[in-house]
């Protein structure tokens, strides 16, 4: 039987790659985001390998959330795989002068979002006592890189989350899993830098890693037997070593 995915923040970058990825798999597909054009438009590309149905919110607000999930047609309301994968960095700056602002987007989106996705969503799996979280981390959630303060902290917490999902979630027999790549060259840069020039530097130089790349091993990670689970993965382009070091040409 066909397997269902929800992806949250699938009009960009991982996300978007991971539907595609997929689709190409025969996955029935629940895509959510913000932008209603690129949603409507990625349905239209996807809905030609599968069948796909889209949810406008923003995972901030929490009614909202848990609304658009709830309201999911019935041929798309057991989900069997959940991609929690919506989140940004905003702004690079240290703790002195960083921005409340962004400060509370990060939380809020990178944390507390994917808390309220995940409180939509676990009741049907605890309940068919089945199916595979995938939680987007990071690199940044493994170590702390200068003026990553807060947007470290929301991953170091996404990878927490994570394990304490495992650990709740096990007595179901529920997959829980992290994939948490460094320097993928996606819209990241943009948002995190508010469309200032210098996230055009941010992949010159080398190779990063692509949106496909983390895809294909979300991929492998969904596609495995039901006796393995993926717990871990941390993945970074072969120029990086660590969140600091990247070997430029
Ligand atoms: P993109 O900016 O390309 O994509 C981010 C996605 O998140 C978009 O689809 C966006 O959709 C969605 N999103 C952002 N804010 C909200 C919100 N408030 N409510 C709902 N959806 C939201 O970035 P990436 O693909 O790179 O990032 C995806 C994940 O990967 C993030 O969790 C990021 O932290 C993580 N990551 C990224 C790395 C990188 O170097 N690029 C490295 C390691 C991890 P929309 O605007 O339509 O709502
Ligand atoms: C994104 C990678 O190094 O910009 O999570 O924090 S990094």
């Amino acid at each position: 039987m066909k397997k269902t995915a929800l992806i949250t923040g699938a009009t960009s970058g991982i996300g978007r790659a991971t539907a595609e990825e997929f689709a190409k798999h025969g996955i029935n597909l629940v895509l959510c985001g913000r932008r209603q054009e690129r949603l409507e438009s990625i349905e239209k590309a996807l809905s030609k390998q599968t069948d796909v149905h889209i949810l406008n919110f923003d995972v901030r607000d929490r009614d909202k959330t848990l609304g658009a999930i709830a309201s999911l047609p019935k041929e798309f309301q057991n989900i069997d795989i959940l991609i929690n994968n919506a989140g940004n960095a905003h702004g690079l700056d240290p703790i002195e002068t960083g921005s409340l602002d962004d400060w509370d987007a990060m939380m809020d989106i990178n944390v507390k979002g994917l808390l309220y996705v995940s409180k939509a969503v676990i009741p049907g799996m605890t309940e068919r006592r089945s199916g595979h979280i995938i939680n987007i981390g990071s690199s940044a959630g493994k170590e702390v890189y200068p003026k990553g303060n807060v947007y470290c902290g929301s991953k170091h917490a996404v990878l927490a989350i994570t394990e304490g999902m495992r650990i709740d979630l096990n007595p179901y027999g529920i997959k829980v899993g992290a994939v948490n790549p460094g320097l993928v060259e996606t819209e990241f840069s943009e948002v995190r830098f508010k469309g200032d020039a210098a996230a055009d530097n941010i992949y010159k130089g080398y190779k990063a890693l692509q949106a496909e790349d983390v895809a294909e091993v979300i991929y492998f990670a969904v596609s495995r037997p039901a006796h393995v689970n993926i717990a871990d993965v941390l993945m970074f382009c072969t120029a990086q070593a660590s969140s600091t070091i990247v070997k430029k040409n």
